[in-house]
């Protein structure tokens, strides 16, 4: 991630944007001091948006969400999401004003159903390692445990991943004491192939630091937000097999190469297709659909492959621009359909850093393409 720009779009949109949010019933967060973080792991039931309505409204209105990632376990949907909250961090083009601080797990039975908020789940003072920006999570199951994988920065201002357990998908999650050896940048995606195998899908540029690394080593001097030259193949997302224990990488990272459909790897310069950040990798009829944001343009992309590793072959737009800067999201089946879950930031009137978890049916074309869909129609 990110230079955090304002909202983008016109004034209009901005304007009945935040007439929509205030005419609805939801409660609107009220900073950090949501109730259900007083009250460590209770169960706090939300108002859950329900029939038609439901893709263009939050799943929780008393705290701020974001970044979602969507599992099913024991055919429950959980929902992993980053939790936003007020900074008084200035904001600057690294996003250091996503200043965020726990994890509050949400659940449902169904898409539709009770949203239910877990309280925290994780708390970043309980990160014997974490300096600042608890950013966006994500969890696996394996053999009995729940496994919460998470980017934070360390002391030393550079982000790394960590991993923390719970027998509950709702935690409280324990940390392990130290990072995963080898880990760094953002926005985990941990994906489980039909093998029982587990790769950890990562990265992202700017803000989330891809571009400071270089052979295994960081430059804190390294630019901000200037990547490769915009002739060479653009950054790319990163990608590893887990450990039988799930708590280390089995192999050295590899890059996550999205070629066009001449074969040619996407370039640098090529914002509309290039991988920012955010990625999520979903399998549908036999096939590996890696899908990330587009960052500075602002769309959640998707790629093909025939295995976890790629390489993937750019196809289209999952999600157009969404309200806010950022765009991210996670595809996930269940009962017999698909589901994107994504974040805008409508509901806070347009606050880049305050955003709101939502979820939208995904449907394929019969070629297995997926149809766009339009944030702004649901
Ligand atoms: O929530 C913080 C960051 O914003 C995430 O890590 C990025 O993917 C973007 O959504």
């Amino acid at each position: 991630m990110i230079k955090y720009f304002p909202l983008k779009g016109s004034v209009l949109t901005l304007g009945i944007t935040a007439i929509l949010a205030g005419a609805c019933e939801n409660k609107r967060p009220e900073g950090q001091n949501a109730a259900s973080e007083d009250n460590k792991n209770a169960v706090a039931d939300s108002t859950a948006a329900s029939g038609s309505k439901l893709s263009s409204e939050p799943l929780v209105t008393d705290i701020y969400t974001a970044d979602p990632s969507a599992h099913v376990f024991n055919n429950r949907i959980y929902i992993y999401p980053s939790h936003d909250v007020e900074s008084t961090v200035p904001e600057d083009d690294l996003g250091s004003h996503f200043d965020m601080k726990d994890y509050h797990i949400l659940s449902m039975d169904s898409v539709g159903g009770k949203v239910t908020d877990h309280g925290v789940g994780l708390d970043i003072k309980d990160i014997p390692w974490a300096g600042r920006q608890l950013w966006a999570p994500d969890a696996a199951f394996k053999n009995g445990k729940y496994y919460l994988y998470f980017p934070v920065k360390d002391k030393q201002d550079i982000f790394r991943m960590g991993v923390a357990t719970s027998t509950s998908p709702t935690g409280p999650f324990k940390a392990e004491p130290k990072p995963i050896a080898g880990s760094f940048s953002i926005d985990p995606a941990v994906f489980r192939d039909d093998d029982g195998n587990h790769y950890m899908y990562f990265g992202g540029i700017w803000g989330g630091q891809l571009q400071r690394w270089k052979n295994g080593k960081y430059d804190a001097n390294g630019s901000k937000t200037d990547l490769n030259k915009p002739e060479d193949p653009a950054l790319t997302a990163k990608v590893v097999k887990l450990s039988s224990d799930m708590l280390s990488f089995a192999e050295p990272v590899k890059d996550v190469v999205i070629l066009d459909n001449a074969g040619k790897p996407i370039l640098g310069k090529d914002h509309d297709r290039r991988f920012f950040e955010a990625s999520w990798m979903h399998k549908y009829n036999g096939k590996y659909y890696f899908s990330y944001s587009t960052g500075d343009t602002h769309t959640i992309s998707y790629a093909i492959g025939n295995n976890p590793y790629g390489p993937f072959t750019y196809q289209g737009v999952v999600l157009k621009p969404v309200t806010g800067w950022t765009n991210h999201h996670s595809i996930v089946e269940h009962k017999g359909k698909w589901y994107i879950f994504y974040h805008d930031s409508k509901f806070s009137g347009g606050k880049t850093h305050l955003r709101s978890v939502k979820v939208a049916e995904l449907k394929y074309n019969p070629d297995g393409t997926i149809q766009t869909i339009d944030p702004e129609t649901l």
